[in-house]
C-alpha cells in the first residue's frame, strides 16, 4: 500500500516543475535555476514520451535525485506506469523505442530503470498544498492507504469546473468537479492542489480552475507555448491557486 507523504521542508524556495515530456532544453534550464542549498525541487511526473529526449530527461532527473536526495522530490505520472516486466500501462510509450535506439535492449534497460521508478512518490503535501500528477481522487480515505485503484486515479484524473464526477474521455481515470474537490480539501485540511498532466491547459503560464482550488502547470514545450517553473517562497506560502499562479519563471521563450 502506497502513501501520500508529508514533506517537512526547510528550503527557502520550493520550485515546482510540471510535465517535462522529453524537453531537455527546459529541464537543463530548471537544473540551472535550482540551488540545492536553498531550494527544494519538485517534479510532478511525465518525464519521457512526446518529446525527443525522454531518455536523457529520465537519466538527468534520476542523477539529480541521487545527488540531492534531501532537495529533490519526483512524483509518478501516468507515463511512469509500467508492470514489473517493463510493459507500459499507458499509450503511446515512445520511451521503449527511444531506449532501443539510444541505449539498446529495453528489457535490460528497464531492469535498472526500476530503481528510478521506485524513488517516485504518488503525491506529497507541503504546508496546506497537495502535489499530484493527475488530480485528487474522491476515494482517498487516508493518506497512508493508497491502493492501486486510487493510484490510477491520482495519475490520470483531471479537474473540471462543473459539479460532480464523471468518467474521463481519456478512457481511464475521472473528471473531478469542484464540489468533490472542496469536500476532499476540507476533509484533509488542505487549501489547494498543484498538478500537471494537462500541459495544453497551461501552455504559457500556470492555469487556474475550480476557483483557485486547482492549479495546472507545464514545463514542456512539446505542445508549443512557454514552459515554466512555479516558485513558492517559504516565507509567503500561497493560500490558494490564484496567488500561487503569480510566481513563476519562464524556462525559455
Ligand atoms: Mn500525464
Amino acid at each position: 500500500m502506497k502513501r501520500i507523504e508529508y514533506l517537512d521542508l526547510s528550503a527557502n524556495r520550493i520550485l515546482v516543475a510540471g510535465d517535462i515530456h522529453g524537453d531537455l532544453v527546459a529541464l537543463k534550464r530548471i537544473i540551472e535555476i535550482f540551488n540545492p542549498d536553498e531550494d527544494h525541487l519538485i517534479f510532478l511526473g511525465d518525464y519521457a514520451d512526446r518529446g525527443e529526449n525522454g531518455v536523457e530527461c529520465i537519466e538527468m532527473i534520476w542523477d539529480l535525485m541521487l545527488k540531492y536526495p534531501e532537495s529533490v522530490t519526483a512524483l509518478k505520472g501516468n507515463h511512469e506506469d509500467f508492470d514489473g516486466d517493463g510493459n507500459p500501462l499507458f499509450m503511446p510509450c515512445d520511451l521503449v523505442y527511444e531506449v532501443e535506439e539510444k541505449r539498446g535492449n529495453w528489457t535490460n534497460y528497464f531492469k535498472s530503470m526500476k530503481n528510478f521508478l521506485k524513488l517516485l512518490k504518488i503525491g506529497i503535501i507541503f504546508d496546506k498544498i497537495i502535489f499530484v500528477h493527475g488530480f485528487i481522487s474522491s476515494g482517498i480515505e487516508s493518506m497512508d492507504r493508497i491502493d492501486r485503484n486510487i493510484e490510477i486515479e491520482i495519475i490520470w484524473n483531471d479537474p473540471i469546473n462543473e459539479f460532480g464526477e464523471y468518467s474521463n474521455p481519456r478512457g481511464i481515470g475521472k473528471l473531478v468537479g469542484k464540489d468533490i474537490t472542496s469536500k476532499f480539501l476540507e476533509k484533509f485540511g488542505i487549501n489547494f492542489i498543484i498538478r500537471s498532466h494537462e500541459p495544453r491547459k497551461a501552455l504559457s503560464a500556470p492555469f487556474i480552475e475550480q476557483d483557485g482550488l486547482a492549479l495546472t502547470i507545464s514545463s514542456t514545450g512539446v505542445y508549443g507555448g512557454v514552459p515554466h517553473l512555479l516558485v513558492i517562497k517559504r516565507d509567503e506560502i500561497p493560500k490558494n491557486g490564484v496567488s500561487a499562479s503569480k510566481n513563476f519563471i519562464l524556462l525559455y521563450q
